[in-house]
C-alpha cells in the first residue's frame, strides 16, 4: 500500500514538471533515426515555423539536415529560451 502512495506522489510530481520537448522517436515519424527539418516543423505551430527553422539551425550542428540524438538532445541546453519553445 506504502509502495503504491509514493508511485502516484511521484507520477504527482512528473506530471507538476514543466513541459519537455517531444521524445525523439515520437518526433522521428518515418523512424530513420534522424529528424528532418519538415519532422521538426510538426513540433511547431504553423504561426511559429520561422522559429522552428531557427531552432533547428542552431540544433543541427554539423549542418547535414538533419538532427541525430545528440543534436536533438541540445533542445534542453539552446532551447532553453521560452519564445523558442513551442508548447
Ligand atoms: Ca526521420
Ligand atoms: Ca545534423
Amino acid at each position: 500500500m506504502r509502495v503504491i502512495a509514493v508511485i502516484t506522489l511521484l507520477a504527482l510530481v512528473a506530471c507538476a514538471t514543466p513541459a519537455k520537448k517531444p521524445a525523439f522517436d515520437a518526433a522521428d515519424t518515418n523512424n530513420d533515426g534522424k529528424i528532418s527539418n519538415q519532422e521538426f516543423k510538426k513540433l511547431f505551430k504553423s504561426s511559429d515555423q520561422d522559429k522552428a527553422d531557427a531552432q533547428f539551425n542552431r540544433q543541427d550542428t554539423n549542418r547535414d539536415g538533419l538532427l541525430t540524438g545528440p543534436e536533438y538532445d541540445l533542445w534542453d541546453t539552446i532551447g532553453s529560451d521560452d519564445s523558442q519553445r513551442p508548447f
